[in-house]
This record gives structure tokens, sequence and C-alpha cells, in this order.
């Protein structure tokens, strides 16, 4: 066993860096589907993600032709408990509408 695994970390101060780290962000990301009617898709983007009436006509149109769109960034958290909130206002409502999210490059 090399022992540089198991030499107790005596200097534990924190790597300098230049530039002050900021959290990753997350796309939340809107994925077609055939059966969720548009002018659903269009509200729950208006209610989920603050759009206007235009905005998020073509974030559900671009969805609908490319089979998925970018709504948004946000920090982990938050990406992921509006991508829940947005599939959710779909499973109530009978649709099998789905947001997903992933981290940003
Ligand atoms: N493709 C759906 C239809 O034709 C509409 C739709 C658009 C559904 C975007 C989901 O993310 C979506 N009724």
């Amino acid at each position: 066993m090399p022992d540089i695994d198991t030499k107790p970390r005596t200097d534990t101060r924190p790597k300098t860096r230049k530039k002050t780290q900021r959290p990753r962000l997350h796309k939340v990301i809107l994925l077609n589907d055939d059966y969720t009617p548009r002018e659903f898709v269009v509200q729950v983007l208006k209610a989920v993600f603050r759009m206007s009436e235009d905005q998020a006509y073509r974030v559900m149109m671009t969805a609908h032709r490319r089979d998925a769109c970018v709504v948004a960034v946000y920090t982990k958290d938050v990406a992921e408990s509006k991508a829940s909130e947005g599939t959710e206002h779909g499973r109530k409502a009978g649709h099998p509408l789905t947001f997903t999210t992933e981290p940003e490059e």
C-alpha cells in the first residue's frame, strides 16, 4: 500500500483560487409527447416559469418540433423543484407532460 493514502492530511488550507466559485447551473428541459394538448403546455409554462403567452408558445412549439426545449436555468434545487412542479401539473390533469433537468457544462 502506498503510504500516500494512509498519511493524515496536515495541510488543510483551502486551495487558493483566482475567481469566486459560483454554483453550477442546471437546465430545465421540456420534453415533447404526442398527447398533452398544446394549450395546456402553454398554461403550465406561464404558471410555473412566469412566461408571457408569447414566450410560452415559442418554447412549446420548439419542444413540439425538435422533441425538447431548454426552458430556463437555475441552481440545482430550484431547477429540480420547477421541473417536478411542471410535471405534476400534467400528471394531475392526466397528461404525460414531462420536464427534466441536467447540469450545464
Ligand atoms: N406534441 C403535443 C401535441 O401535438 C404538444 C406538446 C408540445 C406536448 C410540447 C408537449 O413539450 C410538449 N398535442
